[in-house]
């Protein structure tokens, strides 16, 4: 099946969540009868197409909403183009589980205190059921050659491709996505003292790599925002590298579910042969997601 095809058969069911800020909208729908969720985003504005050809690009039909002296606003459609100027993103999930529905699915947040004992009783029996098929897509990047064409960089320890939430192309909003070859890793939950030369190393090497990659557009690596989400929605270990200046995925950033990767390593200095195992962790968690009501309700703020 080509992504033509399933994009054009899909069905709509019904709205999951939308956002102004990102003006984006997830949906969920039926491709051949399987569930799908569809997210369509906005794409930015090109710069350089803005600099270069405005009017034939941005301006095209006018729709006057009103004007007062000196001001005037209304609505304007854009001549689409697929390269240099696409109307929006899509991403597919297909065929979707109910994880995946339940991620994207429009709930409230709620603040809990993982101690030590609620890893081990609730969190750490959930991951168990998170592995295996969940993680085909990880597994695909580091053995298969999947996305072998657009990673970026790949040494012994990682690959770094740009990530999904990504164009791939407009810097400003860069996004990738570092998938690291241990799988003995599952979460931060997994790094002991141990971890810390191997992380200093991963860290120093993406730092180092990503400013080169991008050395025509200046990417410096005090602009790249490095870190890992507790919880993630996969449990093997990856590091998102974000442009500092980029917030427009505001969401993946909060405190209460990044973490920086300077901070992980400073404090595995301290936490010693235990490490993050015995830490109390806090974090922000949806009610629909299976960790509430698998007991972390009980363990609510
Ligand atoms: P996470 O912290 O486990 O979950 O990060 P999140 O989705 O709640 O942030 C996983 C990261 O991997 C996210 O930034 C995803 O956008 C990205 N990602 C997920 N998948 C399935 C893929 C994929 O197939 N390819 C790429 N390149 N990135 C992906």
């Amino acid at each position: 099946n080509s992504v033509n095809e399933l994009l054009k058969g899909f069905v709509f069911n019904k709205v999951l969540q939308d956002d102004d800020i990102s003006k984006s909208i997830d949906i969920l729908g039926t491709i051949n009868g399987k569930d799908a969720i569809l997210k369509l985003e906005k794409t930015i504005f090109n710069k350089n197409l803005v600099e270069k050809d405005l009017v034939n690009s941005y301006i095209g039909d006018v729709h006057s909403e009103s004007n007062n002296d000196i001001y005037f606003w209304g609505l304007l459609s854009s001549q689409a183009n697929l390269v240099s100027l696409p109307s929006s993103k899509y991403s597919l999930i297909y065929p979707a589980t109910e994880t995946h529905i339940k991620k994207y699915q429009k709930s409230n947040f709620h603040m809990v205190r993982e101690t030590p004992e609620a890893y081990e009783k609730v969190v750490k029996p959930y991951i168990q059921t998170m592995l295996g098929d969940r993680l085909k897509w990880v597994k695909n990047i580091l053995y298969d050659g999947a996305e072998a064409e657009r990673a970026l960089f790949k040494n012994d320890d990682y690959i770094i491709l740009p990530d999904m939430k990504w164009d791939g192309k407009d810097v400003q909003s860069l996004y990738c996505c570092c998938v690291v070859y241990d799988d003995s890793i599952l979460s931060i939950r997994s790094l002991n003292n141990s971890h810390i030369d191997y992380l200093t190393r991963i860290r120093d090497s993406i730092l180092k790599e990503i400013p080169a990659i991008y050395a025509k557009d200046g990417i410096t690596s005090d602009q790249l925002r490095l870190y890992v989400h507790y919880q993630p929605s996969y449990y093997h270990f990856h590091i998102h590298i974000v442009n500092v200046d980029h917030t427009g995925h505001a969401g993946s950033m909060f405190t209460g579910k990044a973490i920086l990767l300077d901070d992980i390593i400073d404090n595995l200095s301290f936490l010693g042969e235990q490490g993050f195992s015995q830490r109390t962790l806090s974090y922000q968690i949806k009610d629909t997601h299976d960790l509430w009501s698998l007991g972390m309700s009980d363990y609510a703020i």
